[in-house]
């Protein structure tokens, strides 16, 4: 195999100038994106607010203005339903209805979501993302602790995060284990991963003649889901809407229910920063921190597969690990509390064949690179996204890996700005995909530049000296 581009170390990060002109150019999209309220991921493909992108936006807008990413937190969580979740798009209603697809008249949440408490102000979709916001919350409070104070941040947030993951752990946890279940592709957030072709399977897909996607407006049908993928998508989120959005009952009633790790990684990561902030306010951290425990042992329980040393997706129809090897499976490198063995073998499966992180690739792929279904330019299937590699980034700096969080941190900032802030990059090349100009490549560009040393250590390289 040629040498990935992605591994010439020449890109900003490496430079003092370079890192500068990728602060400035991430300050540009970010506030291109902002539209008063919140952040659109991008003004074409997604021009509503969506749940983890605004948590990965907050993490970033801290750095510009820790009153926006305030907002933007506070916005999303006031879109929340009667029952605790928070939906995964909250609709600006100035947007024209054909914009995007699914749109509010598909989901209508005020009416069909009314028993579940929608809020009846706003329209918003009826499933929910992977729990993001607790952790932002802390990040963008720890930025500027005075000024968090001063407005109330926390003691206004914290019965909203406390009901939201509440809601997870009581209403989502089909599978009687103590883990959340995801009921659509779209809930984990890694929409078209290989991980759900098997329980997908079971799907009846609509005819693709019965709707209109808006997304192929915006980006290469070969970046994108397939029709057969959104026939499916679709035939889940009517049914699930059709039924009042109850998530009651047992798993059989769902045709798609799966425990994914990477949702379950964030839901414990996101219960430690809900008992600091359960601390700070006031209340008992205690509760938290016995959930983040749960969810930990939990996840090992019934997700972890020692022979591979990564985690699996289960299948609750058919009470069974799913064998595709996605990048979810690493998230939980981010739990705080992850058994010492488990950690080493996951950053061992990380430079592995299957991810091949600091070695044929420097950014984390998204799905197998040895799988039957790699695709280094479709959606999930393959590419690098920012904000996966970010969370891994993170965890392995908890662990102690510095050296690879550092080489991960300079990757991905070499990527997002060689990529014009790209959604996603083919992992050899670092070639872009999808939307540029996508907000939480920028913010967590930020989040990333904020973190790294000082400059100064950076020597220009030949070509920057004579260029
Ligand atoms: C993608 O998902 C949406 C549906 O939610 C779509 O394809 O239309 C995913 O990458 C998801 O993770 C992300 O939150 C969303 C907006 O960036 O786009």
């Amino acid at each position: 195999m040629t040498a990935p581009v992605l591994t010439r170390p020449h890109g900003p990060a490496h430079t003092p100038q370079g890192r500068t002109a990728l602060r400035r150019a991430a300050r540009r999209v970010l506030l291109h994106n902002w539209t008063g309220t919140s952040t659109v991921p991008s003004h074409g493909l997604y021009p509503h607010q969506w749940s983890w992108d605004s948590a990965f936006v907050a993490i970033g807008l801290r750095h510009l203005s820790v009153r926006r990413a305030q907002r933007e937190l506070e916005t999303l969580t006031a879109a929340q339903w009667g029952d605790g979740r928070v939906p995964h798009i909250v609709f600006n209603r100035a947007v024209p209805l054909g914009a995007y697809f699914p749109s509010p008249d598909f989901w209508r949440s005020s009416t069909a979501g009314a028993a579940a408490g929608a809020p009846q102000e706003v329209e918003t979709s009826g499933i929910v993302q992977p729990p993001v916001h607790a952790l932002a919350a802390w990040l963008v409070h720890e930025a500027d602790p005075a000024a968090s104070r001063r407005r109330g941040f926390l003691p206004r947030l914290y019965p909203r995060l406390a009901a939201w993951h509440r809601y997870l752990a009581d209403r989502r946890d089909l599978g009687g284990g103590g883990l959340a279940a995801v009921l659509h592709p779209w809930e984990p957030g890694m929409d078209n991963s290989p991980c759900w072709d098997g329980p997908l399977q079971r799907v009846e897909p609509v005819p693709a003649s019965t709707f209109r996607r808006a997304d192929l407006d915006h980006g290469a049908a070969s970046d994108r889901p397939t029709d057969l993928d959104y026939g499916r998508y679709v035939r889940l989120a009517a049914d699930y809407r059709d039924r009042g959005y109850r998530d009651g009952g047992p798993g059989g009633a769902h045709a798609f229910a799966v425990e994914d790790p990477g949702t379950n990684a964030l839901f414990a990561a996101s219960e430690h920063a809900l008992a600091r902030i359960a601390a700070e306010v006031g209340a008992a951290p205690g509760p938290h921190v016995r959930r983040a425990e749960a969810l930990t042992d939990a996840l090992v329980t019934r997700l972890w597969d020692a022979q591979t040393g990564v985690f699996r997706c289960r299948d609750l129809r058919a009470d069974a690990l799913v064998p595709e090897i996605g990048v979810g499976g690493l998230i939980p490198l981010l739990v705080p509390g992850l058994p010492a063995d488990v950690v080493r073998a996951l950053v061992r499966t990380a430079a592995g064949p299957h991810f091949g992180l600091g070695d044929t690739v420097r950014m984390a792929p998204s799905y197998d690179l040895a799988g039957h279904a790699f695709d280094p330019g479709r959606y999930w299937r393959g590419p690098a996204w920012f904000n996966v590699n970010w969370l891994l980034e993170r965890g392995l700096r908890q662990h102690g890996y510095t050296d690879r969080a550092d080489a991960l941190r300079d990757a991905a900032l070499d990527a997002a700005g060689g990529s014009g802030f790209a959604e996603y990059v083919d992992p050899y090349s670092g070639e872009a995909r999808g939307t540029r100009d996508f907000s939480w490549t920028a913010a967590l560009a930020l989040d990333l530049l904020a973190a790294a040393p000082a400059p100064v250590l950076a020597a220009p390289t030949p070509e920057e000296d004579t260029a």
